[in-house]
């Protein structure tokens, strides 16, 4: 594989909105890094813009650029404007230009809904680059394979992970042989994500575990990431020192399934995490695990600099807790928001994750539980519900929908709450009021129930 020249593409958002949350694309790096581990040159461009926009702001998160395209006819009904979050195509083509024909291109991809920002780009490189054969891999690429191979434009699909499939897959593609074939099992035998081809780096995403122990009816984490292996504390600090030390990186976003099971290993990390000097900000976009937040966890949490905190509660609703899966009961989940006061955190830092528009969900259910939220004084973040292929719950996603989500991902996107019914989204507008005018009250010290 030496000397050949691989080039890393990560694909634009098309969406109604989109916001960067810490969003790099870790899984393409990854893939990138393993190919370069073979003595391939490996460039990298960012149709999200890697170019800090002026209105990002300071903390690795901030706003994409935007502008405003035609919707997908299929999304034509929707009364919101559709944009693309990125660069300019145009820019995009003058950069393909600018570098010599690679051998292979890699594109990565997020959520399912989000493909005509794949195919965009996949059209432009495959313009700018006859003949070089395109590879597909991702989230959308491995919940709707079959959708992928037909629309994406890509000439290869890799469905799952991908760090050996696409070893085996150049290999056959150029007739040799690789120097080394990495061994996904094992996390901290690979190389460190491919971020300094980034040129502007102000944060990074890191995974300390591929995963999770729990079976959610709505959440694709087992079909994507399998069963759940974890990396070693010290290789994962290391990493995060690696980062600072070498580009100044202030802000890491955790991005696992399941970063605080189990507690031992949490212990162990935070343990590790707040031990290390420097003055690293962590932020958990994904959602925390409640059960695991005792006050031990809780306070090393706050030692090591975790700012931004997530909770998944999803529902107040016992019943729906255990048919969905059972990761938290309300007693859980109270434990943890009181964990996480103990230690320091306020209303306006524990963010709580609240399901909105499951099949059959009743509004007051959600009503309920943004009022649970917020009498446990933390800020409740409304989450409307995206119907994922190979979940437990897509046969009866399916059901609940007037829309052809089986047909047709952009009917996936979470903007129009497919599943939800007609008088949930009359209500809507309801709970989002109460979600944002509740979150504005709590943020006064008085708020906390007694
Ligand atoms: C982190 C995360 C986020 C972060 C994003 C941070 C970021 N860096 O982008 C945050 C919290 C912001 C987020 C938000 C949302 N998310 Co999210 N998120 C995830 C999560 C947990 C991990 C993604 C990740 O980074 N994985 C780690 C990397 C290493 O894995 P990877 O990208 O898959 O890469 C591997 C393979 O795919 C492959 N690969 C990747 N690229 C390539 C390229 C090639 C060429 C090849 C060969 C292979 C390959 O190899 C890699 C290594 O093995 C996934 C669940 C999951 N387990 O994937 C959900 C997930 C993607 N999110 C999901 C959802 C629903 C959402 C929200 C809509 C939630 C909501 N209702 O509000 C929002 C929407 C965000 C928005 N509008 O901007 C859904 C997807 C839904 C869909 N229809 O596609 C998922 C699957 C979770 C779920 N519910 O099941 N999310
Ligand atoms: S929702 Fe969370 S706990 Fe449930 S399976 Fe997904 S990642 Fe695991």
């Amino acid at each position: 594989m030496r000397g050949r020249k691989v080039l890393l593409v990560n694909p634009w958002i098309h969406d109604f909105a989109a916001y960067d949350l810490w969003a790099r694309p870790l899984g393409l790096l990854i893939v990138g890094s393993v190919v370069r581990r073979n003595g391939v040159e490996v460039s990298f461009i960012d149709c999200l813009g890697d170019d800090l926009a002026s209105d990002r702001r300071p903390g690795g998160h901030g706003k994409f650029r935007r502008s405003t395209i035609e919707k997908p006819e299929p999304l034509g009904f929707v009364p919101r404007t559709y944009a693309r979050y990125g660069i300019d195509p145009g820019e995009f083509a003058r950069r393909l230009e600018e570098i010599p024909a690679p051998d292979a291109v890699l594109v990565t991809s997020m959520m399912t809904y989000w493909y005509p920002g794949v195919r965009e780009a996949v059209g432009i490189v495959k313009d700018a680059f006859p003949g070089v054969p395109v590879i597909l891999g991702g989230v959308y690429a491995t919940l709707c394979t079959d959708h992928a191979r037909l629309a994406s434009g890509a000439d290869y699909v890799v469905a799952g992970t991908g760090e050996a499939r696409v070893i085996e897959l150049l290999c056959s593609l150029w007739g040799c042989s690789a120097e080394y074939v990495p061994d996904e099992d094992d996390l901290d035998s690979l190389p460190y994500p491919a971020f300094d081809v980034m040129d502007n780096l102000d944060s990074v995403c890191v995974r300390t575990a591929r995963g999770c122990p729990y079976r959610c009816a709505y959440c694709a984490a087992p079909v994507l990431s399998g069963s759940p292996s974890y990396r070693k504390t010290r290789a994962v600090i290391e990493e995060i020192l690696h980062w600072e030390r070498s580009r100044g990186v202030k802000d890491v976003a955790f991005v696992d399934d399941a970063l605080l099971t189990p507690r031992p290993r949490a212990l162990e990390f935070l343990g590790g995490l707040a031990s290390k000097s420097g003055d690293v900000r962590f932020h958990c976009p994904n959602a925390l695990h409640a059960r695991e937040i005792s006050s031990e966890v809780a306070r090393l949490m706050r030692e090591a600099g975790f700012v931004t905190v997530r909770l998944g509660l999803e529902t107040a609703d016992a019943f729906r807790q255990r048919a969905t899966g059972g990761k938290v009961t309300n007693d859980e989940y109270l434990w943890a928001v009181d964990a996480l006061v103990g230690a320091g955190y306020e209303s306006r830092d524990i963010g709580v994750y609240v399901l909105c528009g499951l099949p059959d969900q009743e509004p007051e259910e959600v009503l309920d539980t943004v009022r649970f939220v917020l009498s446990s004084g933390a800020t409740p973040l409304l989450a409307e519900y995206s119907p994922i292929p190979h979940t437990p719950l897509w046969d009866e996603a399916q059901k609940a929908s007037p829309y052809p989500i089986s047909d047709e991902p952009l009917f996936h996107n979470n903007t129009i709450l497919p599943c939800a019914q007609r008088r949930f989204l009359e209500v809507f507008p309801e709970i989002k009021r109460l979600a944002l005018t509740g979150r504005r009250a709590s943020w006064t010290p008085c708020a906390r129930d007694p």
